[in-house]
């Protein structure tokens, strides 16, 4: 009935276990099963097999989510998940890329999809008007077929659709279930955006496959986390950096008697995790003194899935992401492609695995450029020290991790000399307790005119993004350049050491 897809055959046999819980109440592996079917036969509409046609869908996260991702598999799509926060500009760009025949809308997004989809070639489909579908015959769905496009920032200036098939993310899914031990019993708390890996994978298609529950959760809120915590139940957690900052700050402003109750909460859960950009050291140790976790530090890539993790068992080193995942081959290469070998030494990270995406959907020469003899290059370079993994860094200054999300400066460099009082810019990340990394501007203005952080993020939040919108700007006569007029980045980063001492920088 799954047309062979695991995870949905596995689903299939959870029978009236339940799976999800969202703001309507439970729902069982087997009521999933037959929304998505119905969503399969909505799709179809008579043709036998989409073939690999983009179906892209923009849904709060709830059951209807899993229905309508597993529905666009079961009928031979490739699911394209939209990001719900994001305005209609940012959008369209996903649709036209994709070349999306369909897209799937929760009513609540309507507005949005008409504005960002208007002139393309599309069919919009309410969300959860399955009900009078005709039940389609399903075709078999081979593992080396597309299954999922993500879309992810890197040193070009637009975002790249990561193509993965079912069996990249069958590999990913189970080289996690094995490493984290998911189990039928755990239940898991989800947080996070569902148009990334970290969401979608880790957080939703885990506890999928292993028959848990998850529950979703409309977003992040560090006060309802942790009421939920203590009301007890909960036995897996991932999340960002940016989230534990925030849940730490949650505890640190309770009332002392709050504090004991919310830390003996933590005591209840079996396993806690942080991922998607470096956790700090000083986050580790007072999560530690908060909850009593190690937090499970993993470094994971859109591309690529998770490759490197802390034990489940054993020592959890702080400022580290531990070793190699089961079956993903992990090298460190020199700038000249040669493996680097022994304790200490440096070089870039490349994976090498069934873990590892097919390609950037349509964009053949940055697919050839990502791989050296079968090997992904990440760009992030490391040290192993004692066998773990420590991140020293990123090849290129142009990519930014901030609140979990990685942006590419030059997009934003690109959007922004597109606002009518902006000469010249430059953007650069900025070290951060809260988000990691802060996106700033420096901005030149045209003759004349003036420009605001205000202004300028209102009209970015217009158009891209709201963590792509620079968040901190200097305004600048010249911006640094070097003998060959190359901005020079680490210099401008600097015009961001003092933020607060010159009337034209506005930090919120
Ligand atoms: C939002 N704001 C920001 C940023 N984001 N300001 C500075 N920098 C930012 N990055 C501002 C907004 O403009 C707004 O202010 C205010 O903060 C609240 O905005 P909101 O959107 O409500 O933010 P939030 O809900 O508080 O978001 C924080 C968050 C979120 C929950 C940490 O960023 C998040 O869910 N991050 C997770 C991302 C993630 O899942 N990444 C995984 C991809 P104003 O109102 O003034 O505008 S990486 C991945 O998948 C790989 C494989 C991996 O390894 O995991
Ligand atoms: P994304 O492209 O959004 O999938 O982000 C992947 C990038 O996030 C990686 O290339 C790393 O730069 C970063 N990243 C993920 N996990 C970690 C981690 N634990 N520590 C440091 N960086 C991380």
């Amino acid at each position: 009935m799954s047309g062979g897809i695991p995870l949905i055959e596995r689903a299939g046999e959870q029978g009236d276990r339940v799976a999800l819980l969202d703001e309507a109440g439970e729902h069982l592996f087997s009521e999933l099963l037959v929304a998505a079917r119905k969503v399969a036969g909505g799709l179809l509409q008579g043709r036998r097999d989409l073939q690999e046609a983009r179906i892209a869908f923009i849904l709060p996260p709830e059951a209807d989510y899993v229905a309508t991702l597993w529905g666009i598999w079961m009928a031979g799509g490739v699911a394209v998940p939209l990001c719900t926060t994001h305005p209609a500009p940012e959008l369209e760009y996903v649709l036209k890329d994709t070349q999306a025949e369909a897209v799937v809308v929760h009513p609540s997004f309507q507005e949005k999809i008409r504005e960002a989809g208007g002139q393309l070639q599309l069919r919009m489909l309410p969300s959860g008007r399955w009900a009078d579908a005709e039940p389609a015959s399903l075709p078999c769905i081979e593992m080396g077929r597309r299954a999922l496009i993500l879309y992810t920032s890197g040193t070009t200036s637009r975002p790249k659709g990561a193509v993965s098939t079912h069996r990249n993310l069958q590999a990913q899914i189970r080289c996690l279930i094995q490493a984290w031990a998911w189990t039928p019993q755990d239940r898991s708390l989800h947080v996070l955006p569902l148009h990334h890996t970290h969401g979608i994978v880790n957080a939703l298609l885990c506890p999928l496959w292993a028959g848990a529950v998850c529950e979703f959760s409309a977003g992040f809120d560090a006060r309802q986390a942790w009421e939920r915590f203590m009301a007890g139940g909960i036995r897996v957690f991932m999340a960002v950096p940016t989230i534990y900052s925030r849940l730490i700050a949650a505890w640190d402003s309770a009332s002392p008697d709050e504090q004991v109750k919310m830390s003996q909460a933590c005591r209840s859960l079996r396993l806690m995790i942080s991922g998607s950009a470096a956790l700090p050291v000083s986050a580790f140790e007072k999560w530690k003194q908060i909850s009593g976790h190690s937090l499970l530090e993993r470094y994971g890539m859109t591309e690529i899935g998770m490759a490197l993790s802390n034990p489940l068992h054993g020592e959890r080193r702080p400022g580290t992401v531990g070793r190699p995942l089961p079956r993903v081959e992990i090298r460190l290469s020199g700038e000249d492609g040669r493996p680097i070998e022994g304790e200490g030494r440096q070089g870039e990270i490349w994976v090498r695995g069934d873990n590892v995406f097919a390609e950037y959907w349509q964009r053949p020469q940055e697919t050839r450029e990502a791989f050296c003899r079968g090997w992904f290059r990440t760009g992030d370079v490391a040290v192993v020290e004692d066998g773990y993994y420590r991140i020293l860094g990123r090849r290129s200054v142009d990519i930014i991790k901030t609140g979990g999300y990685k942006v590419s400066a030059l997009e934003i460099e690109e959007m922004l000399r597109t606002h009518p009082q902006v000469q010249e810019c430059s953007v650069v990340g900025v070290e951060d307790p809260e988000w990691g990394e802060r996106v700033c501007a420096a901005v030149l203005p045209r003759t004349g005119c003036s420009i605001s952080l205000d202004q300028l993020r209102s009209w970015a939040k217009k158009r891209m993004a709201v963590y792509k919108a620079p968040s901190a700007l200097r305004v600048v006569q010249n911006l640094p350049r070097n003998a060959m007029g190359k901005v020079m980045k680490p210099e401008v980063k600097k015009l961001f050491e003092n933020p607060l001492d010159e009337s034209d920088n506005h930090i919120l």
